[in-house]
């Protein structure tokens, strides 16, 4: 395969400056010259999107420009969708996914989407700041054979743990597989917590969840 590199760094430095309109002329140009649309995400966006965090983190740069280059990162991924996508396939069972209570990042949790979708899955997205009321609910009704719960924040990575507890009040909580990600949700955690998998990146979650349909 050609090298792409020239074009990876392209969309990341795109991200980071935030351009909307000009990232998703740069994601249809690796597209068209043969990228593959997982390595576009992994080392472009994401690779760009991790910069911005460093940056934040560092106080070199603020919310202000974190919005912005998350704005930017909807819009790649939007375009970056069809091409994960398998067209015509017919679904093979849902998934729901959400952001849990009290936390507002939405980005890994629209990758985590959009590469379970790839994969045949019909999605049920409850968005970002969703209360365990409305996660139970969706549970029983909705036929969902795996929930995806994403927590970016150490805080409310504790909000997952309270939907494990729920679900269990409920007696759902043998009708789905819990998975849990984000930044600071590891293995560990997820078994403490009595969820059924952890994994690091959206590609790997769409692996295990898929592997719940077989
Ligand atoms: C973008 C961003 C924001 C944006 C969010 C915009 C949006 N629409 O999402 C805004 C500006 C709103 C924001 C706000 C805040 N943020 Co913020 N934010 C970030 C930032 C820079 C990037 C997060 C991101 O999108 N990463 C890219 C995606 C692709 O990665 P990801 O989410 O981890 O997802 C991947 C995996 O984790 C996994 N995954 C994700 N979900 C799931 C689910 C399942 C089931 C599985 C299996 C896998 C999985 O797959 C994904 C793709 O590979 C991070 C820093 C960082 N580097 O993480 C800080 C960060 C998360 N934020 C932080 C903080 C402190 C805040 C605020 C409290 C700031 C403030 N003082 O107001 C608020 C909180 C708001 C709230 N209530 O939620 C801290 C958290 C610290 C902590 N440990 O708790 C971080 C780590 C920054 C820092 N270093 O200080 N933030």
């Amino acid at each position: 395969m050609s090298d792409f590199s020239g074009n990876f760094n392209e969309i990341s430095e795109l991200l980071q400056k935030g351009k909307a309109k000009d990232i998703v002329g740069a994601v249809q140009k690796a597209l068209d010259s043969g990228a593959s649309a997982a390595d576009i995400l992994e080392k472009g966006l994401i690779s760009g999107m991790n910069i911005v965090g460093g940056k934040f983190r560092e106080g070199q740069v603020f919310v202000p420009e974190v919005l912005i280059a998350a704005r930017a990162m909807n819009h790649a991924s939007a375009a970056l969708k069809p091409a994960l996508a398998q067209a015509g396939v017919q679904p093979v069972g849902k998934a729901i996914v959400c952001t849990v209570k009290g936390d507002l990042h939405d980005i890994g949790k629209n990758l985590v989407k959009m590469m379970i979708e790839g994969k045949g899955i019909e999605v049920l997205d409850l968005g970002v700041d969703c209360p365990e009321t409305k996660i139970v609910d969706a549970v029983r009704d909705s036929g969902a054979k795996v929930l995806c719960l994403s927590a970016l924040l150490t805080t409310t990575m504790m909000a997952q743990r309270d939907v494990v507890d729920a679900l269990k009040a409920a007696n759902l909580r043998d009708k789905v597989k819990i998975m849990v990600g984000g930044a600071p949700v590891t293995q560990s955690f997820a078994e403490e917590i009595g969820a059924d998998s952890y994994t690091p990146d959206a590609a790997s979650a769409a692996e295990v969840c898929r592997a719940y349909y077989n």
